[in-house]
């Protein structure tokens, strides 16, 4: 699903409709300022000299999301002698009046260019959006255009943490996490984003599909998607009889036998997301337990040369790194797969509930 964009007639093409504050001018023309002939609807970010212009408009979130604010600025007129610091401040502010986000826009020609900035609402709520005006209040400033703040309805993967679940693009370095062995700081979070290109070139990118309730006992609550070498836990009697543990961790690939569980070529792009503890975890995706990152040669080859710097400087000796010790038994390639085919065989799902 494509993101949404949240702001209500940020072109201008219904003047200051849906807009509140002050000195709001948004009846003019791009051309009257540009001198380029176009009708297109702009806002001026110094309506009049003495009033300060302020926008402001309201919206509502129904989950903590991430999103990304968008805008066209220009100054008004070309000869502007105070050009570069004539323009306005865009921030983002909580129900409780607390800004999340900001910037200042400067735009120093008379013609529009791009800004953005990256905005992560931590809960559900109302947010709201605010530009005021900068620079000499002589009526001369900036004009703004095209405001978006583009906020992704699709359904990310949820992670269960000390604040419930949380899609996982909006957990933070240190935030905690609920694990098999209680809440634990999160150290690294890495992602890789795959556009339609990159998985046409390496189809073995594309995710795996656990569909809702494939994995028994109701997980996943929702259907997940995980790279194919990402490891699930196994909690099963017929691991128990095979491993002497009833939890072993499985490469979602291996588990594609299974009913429900296959192989998604149809995404236009996926993004992974890697967690990284002190130790290896067992945290809850979509409420299915699956593995954090481990620390091991494999594992790491499937995060960018970047990635790798970053974990290095966070744990100089990888090698004595404790979390390159999985926390439970990984079987090798051929019993896993031998694993996964008595769970079909005996129509026994991966996650029996007596044992979890
Ligand atoms: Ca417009
Ligand atoms: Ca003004
Ligand atoms: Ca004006
Ligand atoms: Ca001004």
């Amino acid at each position: 699903m494509a993101p949404t964009n949240v702001i209500v007639n940020g072109t201008f093409n219904s003047g200051s409709a849906n807009w509140s504050g002050t000195d709001i001018e948004a009846d003019h023309t791009e051309g009257a300022y540009l001198g380029n002939g176009s009708s297109n609807r702009v806002a001026e970010m110094d309506g009049n000299a003495s009033q300060v212009t302020v926008m402001e408009q309201t919206f509502t979130l129904d989950d903590p999301k991430s999103g990304e604010l968008s805008l066209d600025s220009a100054l008004r007129t070309a000869s502007n002698s105070n050009a570069g610091s004539e323009g306005f401040t865009v921030e983002i502010l909580d129900s409780n009046g607390v800004v999340i986000a900001s910037m200042t826009v400067l735009p120093t020609a008379n013609s529009f260019s791009t800004f953005t900035m990256q905005v992560d609402f931590p809960s559900a709520g109302d947010y709201t959006l605010r530009l005021t005006e900068l620079g000499l209040n002589d009526s001369l400033g900036a004009i703004v255009d095209n405001i978006e703040l583009l906020v992704c309805f699709c359904q990310g993967t949820l992670i269960e943490t000390e604040l419930g679940e949380r899609p996982v693009e909006t957990l933070r370095e240190g935030d905690l996490v609920l694990t098999r062995s209680g809440l634990k700081p999160v150290r690294w979070i890495g992602q890789r984003h795959l556009s339609a290109t990159d998985l046409a070139i390496n189809p073995n990118l594309n995710p795996v599909r656990i569909a809702k309730s494939a994995l028994g006992d109701g997980l996943p609550k929702q259907d997940l998607l995980v790279s194919r070498q990402h490891r699930m836990q196994i909690s099963s009697a017929v691991a128990q009889r095979m491993f002497g543990s009833p939890d072993v961790l499985v490469a979602a690939i291996k588990l594609s036998e299974l009913t429900g569980i296959e192989i998604d070529n149809s995404l236009d792009q996926v993004v992974y997301y890697h967690l990284l503890f002190d130790n290896h975890e067992i945290v809850f995706a979509n409420g299915a337990p699956s593995e954090s990152l481990l620390l091991t040669d494999t594992s790491l080859a499937s995060v960018t040369a970047q990635a790798r710097e970053e974990i290095q400087m966070i744990f100089p000796n990888l090698l004595e790194a404790k979390n390159t010790m999985p926390s439970y038994p990984i079987p090798e390639n051929r019993l896993q797969k031998r694993l996964v085919e008595r769970l079909r065989k005996n129509q026994k799902s991966p996650l029996e509930s007596q044992v979890m």
